[in-house]
């Protein structure tokens, strides 16, 4: 029996049993980002996709749409891991970082990490959460980079991410390649660091490398600002495609083409912001 292959899959799905990939992220209530984005993102590429949520996000309309952050109890996500790793034990290899919320969640989730061997552990590095205490904040940035940059072997740092990890202000593309250098000189993961909209001129400019390779991926910018679910589903689309096998630039190049046609399919909502549709390319 085959599969369909979608259209994005550089490494098409052509086996019995999907490959596994599991996301340890945030419910985003409304599902533009998050588990959500996440897990639709897996389905549209051809894995089995599995959650363990961190923690549940609900944007406020009362309040300027501003997030409204609950974290699950550690010995919850911890059980949610257990549930998780026995049942796929041997098949899991891929795993997907996205929001953790606290240092709490961070240490939990290391020491599930440490528990076996990963193929790919990609990191989404959300490191601020509009409505976090800033204390707070500091701190699960702290240790993000403590525990879990050291242990991912694929990052997807945004502009703002992207310049806290390397200390490097990131006006251009050669900002952004020196900002993708350094942090992998930090992490020792491939890196995939995005301009999106962030960067002036008429592309949306993410950069890749890996130690050996760099390469700019470009599309031209859809509109001028910022897509719900665009860090997300990029980190889940090279998630994915590293599951299924691909190189980590292969996977950067395929997710940066689902996210590009997710964008110019978007989802309009009473929201300020649109959110990314991931069957985009089905339109
Ligand atoms: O896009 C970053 C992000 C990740 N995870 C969750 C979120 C958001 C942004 O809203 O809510 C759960």
């Amino acid at each position: 029996m085959t599969f369909a292959a979608s259209p994005f899959a550089s490494v098409p799905a052509t086996t019995l049993s999907p490959a596994v990939t599991l996301t340890i992220a945030g419910s985003e209530a409304t599902g533009g980002a998050g588990a959500q984005a996440d897990l639709k993102t897996f389905q549209e590429l051809g894995t089995y996709g599995i959650v363990a949520l961190t923690c549940i996000v609900s944007f406020n309309p009362k309040d300027n749409w501003n997030h409204r952050f609950v974290p699950v109890e550690a010995q919850v996500i911890a059980d949610q891991l257990e549930a998780i790793q026995s049942c796929y034990a041997g098949d899991l290899k891929t795993v997907k970082l996205g929001m953790m919320g606290s240092p709490v969640t961070i240490e939990t989730v290391a020491a599930a990490l440490e528990a076996q061997e990963w193929d790919n552990i990609v990191l989404d590095p959300v490191l601020i959460c509009k409505g976090q205490e800033p204390g707070h904040a500091l701190d699960t940035d702290q240790a993000l980079k403590a525990k879990l940059l050291p242990k991912a072997t694929f990052v997807t740092p945004n502009h703002f991410e992207a310049e806290q990890l390397s200390g490097i202000t990131i006006n251009n593309v050669e900002d952004l390649k020196a900002a993708a250098k350094a942090i992998h000189e930090v992490s020792g993961a491939a890196v995939l660091a995005k301009g999106g909209v962030r960067l002036e001129g008429e592309d949306a400019v993410d950069v890749f490398y890996d130690g050996e390779t760099l390469e700019v991926l470009s599309a031209p910018k859809v509109g001028e600002h910022a897509v719900s679910g665009a860090g997300c589903t990029l980190a889940a689309a090279v998630t994915a495609e590293l599951a299924k096998g691909a190189t980590p630039l292969e996977a950067a190049r395929t997710a940066k083409q689902m996210v590009t046609e997710g964008i110019k399919n978007r989802k309009e909502s009473h929201a300020p912001f649109d959110a990314l549709w991931q069957g985009g390319a089905r339109a």
